[in-house]
């Protein structure tokens, strides 16, 4: 069946898809955390399960925890249908505020399995430097668009929000892979929080 393109006319914690010229559906994902925050942002994915419809990865960045990336199934947002989630990606960490899953991008297929993977920024990442001692880094993570596991990291110099926005640019280096933009907008190399964008191959 060929991969049906789901058109998402709005987005809070419902999914709001136009079906036709007088019409849309409602999908609320459950279930949800208080905080979590889920549609903060989204990318569409390959046919990540095979059914026939493309899916869907959404962005739960939960200030008051790590985050989180859910991989929504596009037969659920179409038909009501089926199974909701079809993936999650978190990780622990000791601190909140890192915001996992606040600006997401799909990447094509980087490791070649023949799914779309994804870049997850996570602009408060706290990354520990040596033992005990952390900076704020940011980070974008590279997660496979099949399973939600990670497969690399990006990290930003420190105190600039790398990863709050992410946009796939296309490939700018001709080896036939996509690159990736990436907002930093408290970068103040340039002077106080002017901000930057930085971009980088995200299968190197
Ligand atoms: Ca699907
Ligand atoms: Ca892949």
């Amino acid at each position: 069946m060929t991969p049906r393109p789901l058109l998402l006319s709005a987005l809070s914690v419902s999914f709001v898809a136009a079906a036709a010229a007088a019409q849309s559906i409602h999908r609320s994902v459950t279930p949800l955390q208080v905080g979590e925050q889920l549609g903060a942002s989204v990318a569409r994915l390959s046919d990540v399960n095979g059914d026939g419809y493309l899916d869907w990865a959404v962005g739960a960045p939960n200030p008051g925890g790590v985050g989180s990336v859910k991989c929504i199934s596009g037969r659920f947002l179409a038909l009501g249908l089926g199974q909701q989630v079809l993936w999650s990606h978190t990780r622990t960490s000791n601190f909140t505020s890192e915001r996992l899953g606040a600006a997401l991008a799909s990447v094509g297929d980087i490791d070649g399995d023949g799914v779309w993977d994804l870049a997850v920024g996570e602009p408060g990442l706290m990354f520990q430097i040596v033992f005990g001692v952390y900076e704020l880094t940011g980070g974008v993570w590279l997660v496979s668009g099949a399973t939600g596991q990670a497969l690399a990291l990006s990290l930003g110099p420190a105190d600039i929000e790398y990863g709050a926005a992410l946009a796939n640019t296309g490939d700018l280096d001709g080896d036939g892979f996509a690159e990736l933009a990436i907002g930093a907008p408290s970068d103040s190399t340039a002077g106080t929080q002017r901000g930057s964008v930085h971009v980088i191959s995200p299968r190197k």
